[in-house]
């Protein structure tokens, strides 16, 4: 096999590992209120905000999922710590739904606990959840898992929290200058691709929606990739 060979095989193992990075998951809620001019696709949630709040204090922006790593990620320009304080009152984050079948039904609860920065993970039913009655934020459901309901499956995961990161060392195109980042590592929860997942705050001023895709379909886009590859590779010589 020549260096050049090689140096090509390597190359396109290194496109299908690109694959392997994470990814934006977001899918838009079907809400929209746009201000600061609207984007597309998975970037329809960045600077939108679903109660049309136009002080970017609630903009949820994206879910992103490394199906490497099994990490999913919760990007906003929104204090997943503390929450927003407005005069008296503080509007805090909610709990991360979790919808494995996507049947519409979320079965677990990701309860975040800053003051250890680690996750439990619970199994939840309906009749355990804080639901939205206003008919105005009935979409945004579920909120949070309520005090003590919920049965924990694993807890005491460690998860990553970072604040403060400018548009460009958040990535993914997403803007606004000001993101919080939470990185949690499902695989340690057993839990490695498709399922549907959701975040809202307490007053559902903004809905964030993902969808990962199967563990299967995204390595079989790496392998197509790369026999592309080898076949592109195979024309040249010929
Ligand atoms: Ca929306
Ligand atoms: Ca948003
Ligand atoms: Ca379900
Ligand atoms: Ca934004």
């Amino acid at each position: 096999m020549n260096k050049l060979l090689v140096s090509f095989i390597v190359g396109c193992l290194a496109t299908g590992s690109l694959v392997a990075a994470p990814i934006n998951v977001t899918v838009f809620d079907g809400v929209m209120h746009t201000h600061g001019g609207a984007q597309s696709g998975t970037m329809l949630e960045d600077q939108e905000a679903d109660k049309g709040s136009f002080n970017q204090l609630f903009d949820l922006e994206a879910f992103t999922w490394d199906s490497k790593t099994s990490v999913l990620s919760l990007i906003g320009e929104f204090d997943f710590q503390n929450g927003v304080t407005e005069g008296l009152s503080t509007i805090r984050g909610g709990d991360i739904f979790l919808d494995l079948n996507v049947d519409g039904i979320f079965e677990h609860a990701i309860v975040l606990d800053f003051d250890n920065i680690t996750y439990d993970l619970l199994s939840v039913t309906e009749s355990d959840l804080e639901l939205f009655t206003d008919i105005y934020r009935e979409f945004a459901n579920p909120f949070k898992v309520k005090e003590g309901q919920g049965t924990l499956v694993i807890g005491g995961i460690d998860f990553d929290f970072q604040q403060n990161l400018s548009d460009e060392e958040i990535g993914f195109g997403l803007i606004g200058g000001n993101h919080y980042k939470i990185d949690l590592d499902l695989g340690s929860a057993g839990i490695t691709g498709s399922f549907k997942a959701q975040y809202t705050m307490q007053c559902a001023n903004d809905l964030i929606i993902a969808q990962v895709p199967e563990p299967a379909l995204l390595s079989m886009i790496g392998v197509s990739l790369i026999s592309l590859c080898l076949i592109s590779r195979r024309k040249k010589t010929n």
